[in-house]
């Protein structure tokens, strides 16, 4: 096999509707739980005008065309559609998504559509979020509102983004702590609710594709020692496959369940549940990718907080179970999250042989302090970097037989980081604005960006 990647490779990028619209409160759309959640940092940007990405999203499409793209990865903002999270729906929403499509589709670019990704209509939240049963009913409303709105156009279907970063680090995406025994309860809700989509996109959308979008981080023991085997054993079911194996194979694994016992937690199942999940199957996996997680068995409490800091981070503790620690084979980046491409090609292998289902890459890439010279370049070798060296591991993947359809890296412009507002870029293109001036907001493209189209035109990467 040649260095190419194979001939009907989708080469995208991606973006999240909260990290980058603005037009919080146009066009009658309601509030999410992004728009409330207290940030801990309150200089970072706001996500109020973003990256005003629904105002310019002509232009950002047209930039993606002149990027080469295949595919361009969004989410619908369900509080756009439905302002309160169901009953009335709002056509501006449908109509602006409408558009947002045509024009994609103009430029040869085919969505790949997130039904939602961390941002709940608030009014939902005020009745309990996905802790409550009803969030799950009308998350099937609003999948099918949008099924039905553009089945006809869109074919490749995510259901709802990191179920698993969202429980692990609650406090932060959803805008409170939970108790561990609610947070298991909405993990089953959030699961139920994407069997849901699977069901509701194979009888709606013909020749629908549609698959879970976990964060995986593959975990590794700190040494050889058994117990730090155990410790990566109990976190990887916890962090990875807890999710993909209640998507894939309809059912909790049994790691997972001895993990409920020992917390004392147990999920309330609705009559219909098992059938459910039992009955409706992905098409495919999309996984997004940052790092891998190195942890040891916690042997001495003191000076140890429980709980997780960064979706991404080391410090991490689970009395009992496990506790991350630096792994120190591995570099990190500006803001101490490790880069482990060699982790990425085994990510993918063993992803593959544990579900033997094609997999999409969604999120993949580096969050950096990016500087916009005088002359309006941004200069970021080490962005060309790190996608370099994932890039080559993808495709040893490849080779070794792993079926990877599609690479969506994070993020197709910049946008507003989950955790670091505006500060931390990811983007191909440069959007001019920090995090207190707003400044034109105008798009300049860096040499990633260059990079990145000439590896689309001759499926190659470019040394
Ligand atoms: C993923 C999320 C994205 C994005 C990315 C980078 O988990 O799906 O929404 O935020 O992480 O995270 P951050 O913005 O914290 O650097």
């Amino acid at each position: 096999m040649s260095d190419k990647f194979p001939k009907h490779f989708l080469w995208g990028a991606s973006i999240s509707a909260h990290q980058t619209e603005g037009a919080y409160k146009s066009d009658g759309k309601g509030l999410t739980v992004q728009d409330t959640r207290p940030r801990d940092n309150h200089e970072i940007a706001d996500f109020t005008v973003a990256s005003d990405h629904y105002h310019h999203y002509k232009k950002d499409i047209q930039l993606l065309a002149e990027l080469g793209v295949k595919i361009f990865r969004f989410s619908i903002s369900w509080a756009r559609i439905f302002p309160k999270g169901q009953g009335t729906i709002n056509q501006a929403g449908i109509n602006h998504y409408q558009d947002v499509i045509n024009e994609c589709l103009q430029h040869n670019i085919q969505p790949v559509i997130t039904l939602n990704h961390f941002d709940l209509p608030q009014a939902l939240e005020d009745i309990g979020g996905w802790t409550n049963r009803l969030t799950v009913d009308a998350f099937k409303e609003y999948a099918k509102t949008v099924f039905e709105a553009y089945g006809k156009q869109v074919k490749y279907w995510l259901t709802i983004n990191e179920p698993n970063v969202m429980l692990l680090v609650d406090q932060k995406i959803l805008g409170k702590q939970i108790p561990i025994k609610e947070k298991y309860q909405q993990f089953h809700h959030l699961m139920i609710a994407e069997k849901y989509a699977f069901k509701l996109c194979h009888t709606l959308v013909q020749d629908g594709k549609i698959g879970p979008v976990p964060n995986i981080s593959l975990v590794y023991p700190a040494t050889s020692s058994p117990l730090d085997n155990q410790a990566s054993l109990y976190f990887n079911s916890v962090r990875n496959w807890a999710y993909l194996d209640f998507s894939c194979f309809g059912r909790y694994n049994t790691v997972f369940k001895d993990y409920l016992k020992q917390k004392g937690v147990s999920i309330h199942f609705e009559p219909g549940d098992k059938t459910l999940m039992q009955e409706n199957f992905p098409d495919f996996i999309a996984m997004n990718f940052y790092t891998t997680v190195t942890v040891e068995k916690p042997m001495d409490k003191n000076n140890m907080s429980e709980g997780i800091s960064d979706q991404q981070s080391e410090d991490i503790m689970d009395w009992g179970f496990y506790k991350g620690v630096t792994n120190p084979y591995l570099k990190k980046n500006q803001f101490n999250w490790t880069i482990d491409p060699d982790g990425f090609k085994t990510t993918l292998q063993t992803l593959y042989d544990r579900y033997h289902l094609p997999i999409i890459i969604t999120e993949n890439g580096l969050g950096a302090k990016d500087e916009l010279t005088d002359d309006h370049k941004v200069h970021d070798p080490y962005r060309i970097d790190y996608l370099k060296q994932h890039l080559e591991k993808c495709l040893e993947a490849i080779k070794a037989g792993v079926d990877v359809f599609g690479y969506s890296p994070w993020s197709a412009i910049d946008l507003v980081s989950v955790h670091e507002g505006m500060s931390k870029r990811y983007g191909f293109i440069y959007v001019d604005r920090n995090e207190k001036e707003l400044k034109q907001l105008k798009r300049y493209k860096k040499d990633s960006f260059y990079w990145y189209q000439e590896l689309i035109k001759t499926n190659e990467i470019p040394p």
